[in-house]
């Protein structure tokens, strides 16, 4: 068959900070490749409709896939899936990716016959046996983690073996396009998959389950020597939770001397119990450090379910410093938030030195606060669950919230961006330059066009044409966990949260030491 993997078009944050291949997709094409198909990757972050439909007037495929990890892409799938199915009928139509695990039902409404199936979960797992009944005209709802408008199929598995996946990178074809900040351009990879954390607000282990499966430090170092691009972006939820899985890919990558800078993203706590991981790394190339730290005072920390205090965040920063690493932080803003408090935040965020990054508390499916969160949703419109607007009642009148909001983020983004920052970074400007790579000097400059309170107001009076279905009426005590994993838990051997002390506890080391 010839199947045509699309990713749709970049965010808000996409526009100014980062843009990064599609990794998930280029995984699931991957292995629909290797089943034998013939397939197209088309990446909207960086090709437009235009080029898309002109594609597929063109090559005519067979089957078209979507990746719909962000909520906030949904309708522009929707759209696209109606457009080419009304051209081609007889083409199969199908979504996989995070956040349509959560919504499948929603989205093939919404599709009205032009979706043909959801595929929740791990794409990898069951994308071919998916195509191979397609291609026999059998049955799909055999089929692990397939939604159709008539019924559900299996619950999705897991890949066997993360070690036997290699992304279709080859696939694309823009990758100088790919960047994050001065590692321009940039690759990404995946060290390990899942999170054994449980943060209220995010939605990364109730797709996994919980688990975290790491792959092996030889298959990560050989594939980190087939990229081409000098850096590399680590995708994983929360890099190095295993200090001797970290190690051994550190010395693996020492041993064959790749020559690369990093970005990762982590947690506070993994820094300080792996100190020496990360000693070893920014040795081998970590420069970048993204650190979900979301609040500033206990109460925070606590009703995200952090599982970390602030000590330990602040101790984190102080060694991350020490190794000369440039750490990013996250805040999230509660639409709750006053002037007082979001000056308070300004005045914090100026004492550091770190990159902050704000982000607006929302509630996704498959969050726990979205089952929880007992305030009324202010809008269903899929393209403001971006986490950049506020679908909760602001208590500030929503022009003010997001001028706040928005001014809050200029200031802290004033150390990084625009005149300030070119005077520490000129050199490396000029040299990506040199190189024809555009990205990183073009984003100096890009932050105001973005973030601008009157477009994200404007965003709010757009024309609704997809509702999201809005979460099932609980009481905050009567949530049942279990009903939001995509994948079924992942038990304790994988996990190992020590609920009682509340603090992870090292799995490897563990083993290593009998325990
Ligand atoms: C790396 C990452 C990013 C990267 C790059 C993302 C990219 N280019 O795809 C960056 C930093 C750019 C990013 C940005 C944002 N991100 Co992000 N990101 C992640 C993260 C940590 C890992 C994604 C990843 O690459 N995983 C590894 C690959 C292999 O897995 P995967 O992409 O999920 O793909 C698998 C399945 O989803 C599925 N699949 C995917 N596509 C398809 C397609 C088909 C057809 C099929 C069958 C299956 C399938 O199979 C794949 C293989 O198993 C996830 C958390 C998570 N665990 O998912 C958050 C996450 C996806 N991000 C999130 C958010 C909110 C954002 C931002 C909106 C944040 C912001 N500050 O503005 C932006 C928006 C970016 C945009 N698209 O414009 C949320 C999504 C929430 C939601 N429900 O919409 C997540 C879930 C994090 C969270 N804590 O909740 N992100
Ligand atoms: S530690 Fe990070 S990835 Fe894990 S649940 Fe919390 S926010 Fe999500």
């Amino acid at each position: 068959m010839k199947v045509l993997a699309i990713h749709p078009s970049g965010l808000m944050y996409t526009r100014v900070f980062l843009r990064l291949e599609p990794l998930g997709l280029e995984m699931v094409a991957g292995v629909i490749r290797d089943a034998g198909h013939e397939v197209r990757l088309i990446d909207l972050q960086v090709e437009s409709h235009r080029a898309l439909h002109r594609l597929v007037q063109r090559w005519q495929p067979d089957a078209v896939c979507f990746s719909g990890n962000y909520l906030a892409n949904i309708p522009e799938i929707i759209d696209l899936a109606k457009l080419i199915k009304a051209t081609r009928a007889q083409c199969f139509i199908f979504v996989g990716g995070h956040s349509v695990s959560f919504t499948a039902d929603d989205v093939l409404r919404h599709g009205e016959g032009a979706v043909d199936c959801v595929l929740k979960g791990e794409g990898e797992a069951s994308v071919a046996a998916l195509l191979e009944a397609v291609s026999r005209h059998d049955d799909v709802l055999r089929i692990p983690g397939v939604v159709t408008r008539e019924g559900i199929g299996p619950p999705p598995c897991f890949v066997d073996s993360l070690d036997l996946i290699r992304p279709a990178r080859d696939l694309l074809a823009h990758r100088r396009k790919y960047y994050i900040g001065e590692l321009d351009p940039c690759a990404s990879i995946e060290f390990a998959r899942g999170c054994p954390w449980d943060c209220t607000f995010c939605s990364a282990w109730t797709f996994y389950g919980r688990s975290y499966r790491p792959r092996s430090p030889e298959v990560v170092a050989e594939e980190l020597a087939s990229i081409r691009e000098p850096g590399v972006f680590i995708v994983d939820d929360v890099a190095f939770v295993h200090a001797d899985h970290g190690l051994a890919i550190g010395n693996e990558v020492q041993r064959r001397r790749i020559r690369k800078q990093y970005y990762l993203e982590t947690r506070g706590d993994v820094l300080l119990r792996n100190k020496e991981v990360f000693r070893l790394w920014s040795k081998i190339g970590l420069k970048y450090m993204f650190i979900g730290m979301e609040a500033i005072d206990a109460d925070g920390l606590k009703r995200f379910r952090k599982r970390i205090d602030l000590d330990q965040n602040f101790e984190a920063l102080e060694f991350a410093r020490s190794l000369g690493i440039m750490v990013a932080i996250n805040l999230i803003a509660d639409p709750d938030w006053d002037r007082e408090r979001f000056a308070a935040i300004r005045q914090w965020c100026l004492e550091i030195p770190e990159i902050v990054n704000i982000s607006v508390n929302t509630p996704y499916p498959g969050t726990e606060i979205w089952m929880r969160e007992q305030r009324p949703l202010t809008s269903l419109d899929y393209r403001l669950y971006d986490i950049q607007h506020a679908v909760l009642p602001t208590r500030l009148p929503l022009p003010e919230f997001y001028a706040e909001l928005v001014h809050t983020q200029q200031v802290l983004n004033r150390k990084h961006m625009g005149w300030a920052a070119l005077r520490n970074v000129a050199g490396i400007v000029c040299q990506r330059l040199l190189h024809g790579q555009t990205n990183f000097a073009r984003m100096l400059w890009r932050f105001n066009s973005v973030f601008d309170p009157r477009l994200q107001l404007a965003d709010h009076q757009r024309e609704v044409r997809y509702t999201m279905s809005p979460p099932p009426r609980v009481t905050a005590q009567r949530v049942d966990m279990k009903r939001l994993y995509v994948h079924g838990p992942g038990g304790r051997r994988t996990r190992r949260i020590d609920d009682a002390t509340e603090r992870f506890v090292d799995q490897t080391r563990m083993e290593n030491e009998g325990g």
